[in-house]
């Protein structure tokens, strides 16, 4: 199984042993980043949750905690499932979280730090009150779970928003009230909703400034407060426009999905810019995200969980199962205003070591070319190609119904698949492609599709090799198609064009393994294309210790 063994990460956020999901009540405190997450630690599949607990001064280096949450109330007694941190205004954290009981019965509950002078936080105490929230008429208690971080507007009460969904299936953010965070009061209107569209689990809703990469507190914003005034002088910005995003995981579809919109501090209500639930963080493994506000450093910060992709067993047999994904830094596009963007946090630089750079060159049809540099399974990989000059060629036939699943990157179009093979082995038995793909639609334009291919990424059984991919946005304005690829062991992460568009895969390479893990270009179009640039640094690993 010398395999499984090396799948595990080298600077991804995994667990010492057994099963994690979801990230939970991300926060800075006094210092540190704190990371909770959903956590079994009796097996290396999901059971009855704990909560773990990690930190870390730069988002990359982390060291465990005790944990922080366990399932040893009889409100929570089936797992102390996920929920978000709030800052008060006097600077202390709360975490409301749900509790399961009873066949999986659902109530919301409260916990505090022991000590808040302790910048650790290591010991957590659930409040007396608890449950401080059952679910409303009209919910099932198996369908309202996942309480927002609480934020404060004009009139001095918190707000939160928790995921439900109707006895029709409507997906809903229930929108609550209170004082003090013990007792709460339920809204009559949702905050929002969506048809057919099930369970909502870990809702998230954020302001997103309309110029510029900064942050912003949710508190701060609409309370009006002497510390707002403060910001407003330190960072202009900050007085720039807004708008609202609310992220939802599908339960159905097991997807996250945001809406771009504007936030009503009269009704309370959301007003999605564009009716659903709008477009994926992520077009591969990415679920029950959650972002912070990094007062550190005024970002916003978002985690997601990368599921495994192989079986069960294969979990068991390697002992861990999950990663988080590498915090994003998430911002709006201004030049789309339509869509956000994430990018690595730029900590994640730090890790990197040798650089090689590849100068600029034309890739035939059918090349397949090994890249300097690219040897090993931690990298990180910048890739800028020509945009092809479509022009050139004479009518096509439309091929708008390739969507990446049919053979993946060894069909052939025109311009594509063009990209990258990595954990590839020197025969390119095994590979994992990341390329675009210029699509020829049924009205004679074109459109940029980029895809992650796991369908040739091992020879191992029972993995899923979901090929995924989506169309990305490329303004005509632009003269560049662009990616940059984290690679480390088992997890693939692609960013394009700058963030507009993420795709996060979980590989499992028999062959491609360790130092036998190569890196290579290819064009299997019937055009040239041209590789502008391409930037591979190894990637440094972090050693993870309890503390
Ligand atoms: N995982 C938690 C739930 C949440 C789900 C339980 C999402 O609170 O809805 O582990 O993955």
């Amino acid at each position: 199984y010398a395999f499984l063994k090396a799948s595990h990460t080298g600077f991804h956020f995994q667990p010492e042993k057994n099963f994690m999901n979801d990230p939970n009540g991300p926060m800075y405190y006094k210092g540190y980043y704190h990371l909770f997450y959903q956590y079994n630690p009796k097996d290396a599949v999901w059971g009855p949750p704990s909560w773990g607990h990690a930190i870390s001064t730069d988002l990359v280096h982390w060291s465990y905690l005790e944990l922080a949450l366990v399932p040893d109330a009889w409100y929570d007694i089936e797992g102390v499932w996920s929920g978000s941190a709030t800052i008060l205004e006097d600077g202390t954290p709360v975490m409301m979280y749900t509790g399961a009981r009873n066949g999986q019965h659902q109530s919301q509950s409260v916990a505090v730090p022991v000590d808040p002078s302790d910048p650790l936080l290591r010991k957590w105490k659930k409040v007396p009150e608890n449950p401080v929230l059952l679910n409303p008429t009209g919910i099932s208690p198996h369908d309202f779970r996942d309480p927002t971080t609480a934020w404060l507007e004009a009139d001095g009460l918190w707000r939160i928003t928790i995921g439900a969904k109707t006895a029709e299936k409507t997906g809903i953010a229930l929108m609550y009230q209170s004082m003090d965070f013990k007792h709460w009061e339920l809204q009559e209107t949702w905050l929002a909703q969506v048809n057919h569209t099930g369970m909502w689990e870990c809702v998230d809703f954020y302001p997103v400034l309309e110029e510029g990469k900064l942050g912003i507190d949710q508190s701060v914003l609409l309370r009006g407060t002497k510390k707002e005034r403060q910001l407003a002088d330190e960072q202009p910005e900050f007085t720039s426009k807004f708008k609202y995003v609310l992220k939802v995981s599908l339960d159905d579809t097991r997807h996250d999905h945001y809406a771009l919109g504007t936030y009503s501090t009269d009704t309370h209500q959301f007003t999605p810019d564009a009716p659903g639930v709008g477009p994926r963080y992520d077009w591969g493994k990415f679920y029950a995200s959650k972002t912070f506000y990094d007062a550190k450093t005024s970002r916003r910060i978002l985690w997601g969980w990368a599921n495994e992709s192989d079986s069960e067993e294969q979990d068991r047999k390697k002992g861990w199962a999950s990663v988080q994904a590498i915090p994003r830094t998430i911002w709006l596009d201004a030049k789309t205003g339509s869509n956000i963007l994430q990018w690595p946090v730029e900590e994640v630089d730090d890790l990197r070591g040798a650089l090689t750079t590849t100068p600029s060159v034309v890739l035939q049809p059918r090349d397949v070319v090994k890249v300097e540099g690219g040897d090993g399974p931690q990298l990180d990989i910048e890739v800028v190609f020509e945009k092809p000059d479509v022009t050139i060629v004479p009518q096509v036939i439309p091929d708008e119904e390739f969507d990446c699943s049919q053979g993946g990157s060894a069909h052939r179009g025109v311009f594509g698949p063009f990209g990258i093979l990595v954990l590839t082995d020197d025969e390119v038995i095994e590979h994992t492609a990341v390329f675009f793909y210029l699509t020829p639609m049924n009205n004679g334009g074109w459109k940029t599709r980029v895809c992650s291919d796991q369908s040739r990424s091992s020879l191992a059984p029972d993995l899923d090799t979901t090929v995924y991919g989506s169309f990305v946005n490329i303004l005509p304005t632009e003269d560049t198609l662009s990616f940059r690829v984290l690679v480390d062991h088992s997890i693939v992460e692609t960013f394009v064009q700058g963030g507009r568009l993420a795709i996060t895969s979980r590989v499992y390479p028999t062959l491609a393994i360790g130092e036998k893990s190569r890196l290579f270009v290819f064009n299997n179009g019937t055009r040239p294309v041209t590789l502008k640039s391409l930037n591979v640094y190894q990637m440094n690993s972090i050693a993870m210790h309890a503390i």
